[in-house]
């Protein structure tokens, strides 16, 4: 059987019979659309074909031939412990040798709701549902209900997951695949969802004034993860907290991604902006499938049984999927945890820029915490000298990332397969995983360069 030396810091020589992936791929083409079950996974805005994977431990995955990789995806983003690590497994195992799921209350989804409450406070009551997209349609419905109002803002390349009235010029699979705009969504729906730039004060502020009185909810990534990591620009959530407070609109802040990713405390923490409503999910699965939407106790209060808002879900505040949730908050939260990872990312994130300038490869990041973005490109001549419009990560050299993609891929380091997707950082990549990453990408950039 072929074997894989990598973590020992031996080359992974690819043997010469089919690959497993190949053969799993071409089966699993017969079974779902695309042979995925989530199309980003498809390899489709790269090119070649998905690896399977088979195991994974701390930072590393095995696929199902045997090869081992740093994952810098972490199945995009719950893995901020690394992968299968102890006290997760052991609560997940010891918390389902009680029973799987019983479609009652349980007191361990006190214990994950009141531990989310302890570092996001403005959740002063939120529900647990198995999807980020859940999450986010919830609040959605709660933002239309309360307010009575139908229409709601996104942001172009943001992603709040597959809902209807969500995905209008959404990121993401959508944007890796091209396809912003979903078909099967009613014209009608759509024409509900206004769209704007990200971080473009002035069309929130024109917007607002033709159209406040009718603007249910805003909804937005504080740090969009979508299009690339994107953070907000100072003053840009001040903008959008004042918009809605004048026009009796809820904000919404999609912290899917970034809640317990970015800061204990969240985007929320970190820009010191209160939304009325919060989408969670990812993190606080630990792996598992876990989302949850909360804010503001009156506007909270009209979810079903209290209220008129229609909203429920059979495996909602599973048991075991909470207590990988718990087991993973446990450990996220304690002291110094976010300084070492957000500390790591920074290593790696400095490396890179330094490896590529070398290279003489345009390219430039954006990192919060201990997620990130890479782009193919100049830094912008914008007052951040950052990434930080939509426009400006289209304008990034999409050949170069592929190339990019798979020498790093070539080199046993497994980063997302799409240039719209951001990196994470766990606390299981430590200085042997960042040293072998920026080795391999060295070669990486020299090959971008060479093309
Ligand atoms: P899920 O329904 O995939 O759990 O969550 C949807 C969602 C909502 N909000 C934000 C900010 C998100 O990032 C997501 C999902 N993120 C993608 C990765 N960019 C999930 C990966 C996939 O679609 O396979």
């Amino acid at each position: 059987m072929f074997e894989c030396r990598f973590s020992e810091g031996l080359p992974c020589k690819m043997s010469n019979a089919k690959p497993r992936s190949e053969s799993l791929f071409e089966a699993s083409q017969r079974l779902m659309p695309g042979g995925v079950n989530s199309p980003v996974r498809a390899f489709q805005r790269v090119g070649g074909a998905p690896l399977f994977f088979r195991q994974a431990k701390g930072a590393w995955v095995t696929d199902e031939d045997g090869h081992q990789y740093i994952d810098y995806v972490g199945s995009y983003g719950p893995m901020i412990l690394g992968h299968a690590h102890d006290a997760v497994i052991d609560a997940v195992t010891r918390t389902a040798r009680n029973g799987l799921s019983f479609g009652a209350p349980t007191a361990i989804e006190n214990e994950l709701a009141e531990l989310v409450q302890q570092y996001m406070p403005s959740l002063e009551r939120l529900r647990m549902v198995s999807s980020g997209t859940e999450a986010t349609m919830s609040a959605i419905r709660v933002a239309r209900g309360y307010t009575g109002r139908d229409r709601i803002v996104k942001f172009e390349g943001c992603y709040h997951g597959h809902s209807d009235a969500l995905l209008v010029k959404a990121g993401s699979g959508a944007l890796t695949l091209g396809e912003p705009d979903s078909l099967g969504v009613p014209a009608a729906v759509a024409a509900q969802t206004i769209t704007l730039p990200y971080n473009d004060i002035d069309a929130l502020q024109t917007c607002f004034q033709t159209a406040g009185s009718e603007i249910a909810a805003v909804i937005i990534e504080p740090i969009a993860g979508n299009m690339g990591c994107v953070p907000a620009v100072a003053g840009f959530l001040d903008a959008i907290r004042e918009q809605c407070d004048q026009s009796g609109s809820l904000l919404i802040f999609d912290e899917v991604m970034t809640g317990f990713r970015v800061a204990r405390d969240g985007a929320q923490g970190l820009y010191g902006v209160k939304p009325d409503l919060t989408t969670l999910g990812k993190v606080i699965g630990g792996g598992m499938p876990v989302g949850a939407f909360g804010g503001r106790e009156d506007v909270m209060s009209i979810v079903a049984p209290l209220g008129g808002v229609y909203q429920a879900g059979t495996l909602s505040g599973n048991p075991v999927a909470m207590a990988a949730g718990l087991a993973t908050l446990e450990l996220v939260t304690q002291d110094g945890f976010f300084e070492d990872i957000t500390s790591t990312t920074e290593v790696l994130m400095t490396g890179f820029e330094d490896l590529a300038g070398q290279a003489g490869v345009s390219f430039t990041t954006n990192q919060v915490g201990a997620m990130f973005g890479i782009f193919f490109r100049e830094p912008p001549t914008n007052s951040d000298g950052r990434v930080t419009t939509f426009d400006e990560v289209l304008a990034a050299n999409s050949d170069a990332f592929n190339t990019f993609f798979h020498a790093m891929l070539k080199a046993g380091v497994y980063l997302a397969p799409s240039p719209f997707e951001s990196g994470f950082v766990s606390s299981a990549h430590g200085e042997k995983e960042v040293a072998a990453t920026l080795t391999a990408a060295a070669d990486a950039f020299k090959q971008v360069s060479s093309n």
